[in-house]
């Protein structure tokens, strides 16, 4: 059994971290070309800084629940067998004690130098223009991926989409790619595709089974199915 799990905000949404399309949202205070593209930082990086200070300070606070605590849990008994792709930059996937973890668009905590390339753990905040630890320059950046911007692993994800025999989307609208067309990748490679959301989303179509629910609730229970499975 080789699973790639694929999550968005959703799965965070119930440790207090907030989705970007829902009600209460973050695209809802902000527009994405404001804050989440590499022109909105060229023209405003003090708005941009503030942005991604102020999600990390939220991550930070944010306690992983019980789906981050079992998809950990199923790594556990899994190993190498599966690969947890999430498109959230909080940590909160490491904190519930998973590893084989890809964030394909980055993470709040690291901060990427504009002059010199050299990636920094960050723990604090960027507003106040920390130097850069490797070269001394002033131009660090939240290492996330915005928009028009290349995904990160995109080629170790896609390798192991090829060789999956179930894929799994938890707490994702679906809304932006390349990571909504995965499940067509996996589906194509002859996977077994479950979508686990609280709602229908813009892919649901594309699943063979769907399961709506709070992932709390849903993660834990498909877990144990799984590995019931594989016992
Ligand atoms: C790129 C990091 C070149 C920053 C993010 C093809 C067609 C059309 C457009 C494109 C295309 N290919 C590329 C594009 C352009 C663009 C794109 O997709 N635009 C969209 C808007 C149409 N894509 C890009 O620019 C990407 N780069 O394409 O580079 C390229 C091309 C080909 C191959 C390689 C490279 C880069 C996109 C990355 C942008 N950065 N995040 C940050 O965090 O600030 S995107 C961000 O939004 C997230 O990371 C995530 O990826 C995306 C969607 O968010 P979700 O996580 O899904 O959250 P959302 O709020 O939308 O939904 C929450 C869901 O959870 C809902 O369904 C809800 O029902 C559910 N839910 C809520 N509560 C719960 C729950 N489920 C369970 N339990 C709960 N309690």
């Amino acid at each position: 059994m080789r699973l790639v799990v694929l999550t968005g905000a959703g799965i965070s949404a119930e440790s207090g971290v907030p989705t970007f399309r829902d009600a209460g949202g973050l695209w809802e205070g902000h527009r994405v070309e404001d804050v989440a593209t590499p022109e909105a930082f060229a023209r405003d990086p003090d708005t941009v800084q503030r942005f991604y200070d102020a999600r990390r300070r939220a991550a930070v606070l944010a306690e992983p629940n019980p789906a981050h605590d079992a998809l950990a849990r199923l790594e556990g008994e899994l190993g190498d067998d599966l690969l947890v792709v999430t498109q959230n930059v909080d940590d909160l996937h490491e904190r519930a004690g998973s590893r084989r973890v890809v964030h394909m668009h980055g993470d709040l905590f690291t901060a990427l130098c504009n002059a010199c390339g050299a990636r920094k753990p960050i723990a604090g905040e960027l507003i106040d223009r920390p130097p850069c630890p490797e070269c001394g320059e002033r131009m660090l950046r939240p290492d996330v991926v915005w928009f028009g911007e290349m995904p990160y692993e995109l080629d170790l994800i896609e390798e192991t989409l090829f060789t999956c025999d179930t894929f799994a989307a938890i707490g994702t609208s679906g809304a932006v790619y390349p990571a909504a067309g995965f499940v067509m990748t996996a589906a194509e490679a002859g996977a077994h595709t479950v979508e686990l959301n609280l709602a229908a989303s813009d892919i649901t179509p594309l699943f063979d089974e769907v399961r709506h629910g709070a992932a709390s609730l849903v993660v834990p229970e498909w877990v144990d199915e799984v590995l019931a499975a594989h016992a």
